[in-house]
């Protein structure tokens, strides 16, 4: 499976998207550029954690494209997800086993480490591996309604894709119109 069909198959689907950086953020970018698009330009391994806040704080379901590697930068991640378990949740980590956004080095997926196992000895109420589109659709419908992580493992194939020309600033600002932010912010820029 291709982590671009993946991309494909979570855009189809009702709710607000939190995508890591590099070319998942990319491939969301050329699909379906979108208000309801968070993408991470700058912070690897923080997008579990941003989309966690995010569900947290409103009703719409949040979906999360992560990568293996930035998965592993920050596992206490697993834990805090966990720990809130918000029922509006999806992760999906795009599990190549390279970080291949830089060049495809090897992660530790590669070798012994299983994230399914991680996630789920940090106590998440729902994770499953899916190997292909079909089983990545029946369990999006299955746990719509639960908090949920799914281990996609992808082949470490990349599509042609555009540099995504928004600033950060504006990529912000334009998702902060879509959520409908409540709480005052401040922003001195
Ligand atoms: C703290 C930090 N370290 C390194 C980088 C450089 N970097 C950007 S994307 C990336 C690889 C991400 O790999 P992975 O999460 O497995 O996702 P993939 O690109 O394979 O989809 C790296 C190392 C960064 N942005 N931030």
């Amino acid at each position: 499976m291709r982590r671009s069909e993946v991309i494909r198959e979570i855009a189809r689907c009702d709710g607000l998207i939190v995508a890591n950086i590099g070319f998942p953020s990319r491939e969301l970018y050329m699909l379906q550029d979108n208000s309801r698009n968070f993408y991470m330009l700058g912070s690897m391994g923080l997008a579990s954690s941003i989309g966690l806040g995010l569900a947290c704080s409103q009703k719409r379901r949040v979906y999360v494209i992560d990568g293996d590697g930035s998965v592993l930068m920050n596992l206490g991640s697993l834990a805090t997800i966990a720990r809130y378990a918000p029922s509006n949740y999806c992760l999906i980590i795009a599990d190549n086993k390279v970080y291949g956004s830089t060049g495809n080095q090897p992660t530790a997926t590669a070798g012994k480490t299983d994230l399914m196992k991680i996630a789920q000895g940090a106590g998440n109420p729902a994770v499953r591996r899916v190997k292909n589109i079909a089983a990545l659709r029946r369990t999006m419908q299955l746990f719509s309604k639960t908090s949920l992580i799914v281990i996609a493992e992808t082949d470490t194939k990349t599509t042609e894709v555009p540099i995504i020309p928004h600033t950060p600033v504006d990529i912000k600002a334009r998702f902060m119109r879509e959520v409908t932010c409540r709480s005052k912010t401040t922003d001195n820029r």
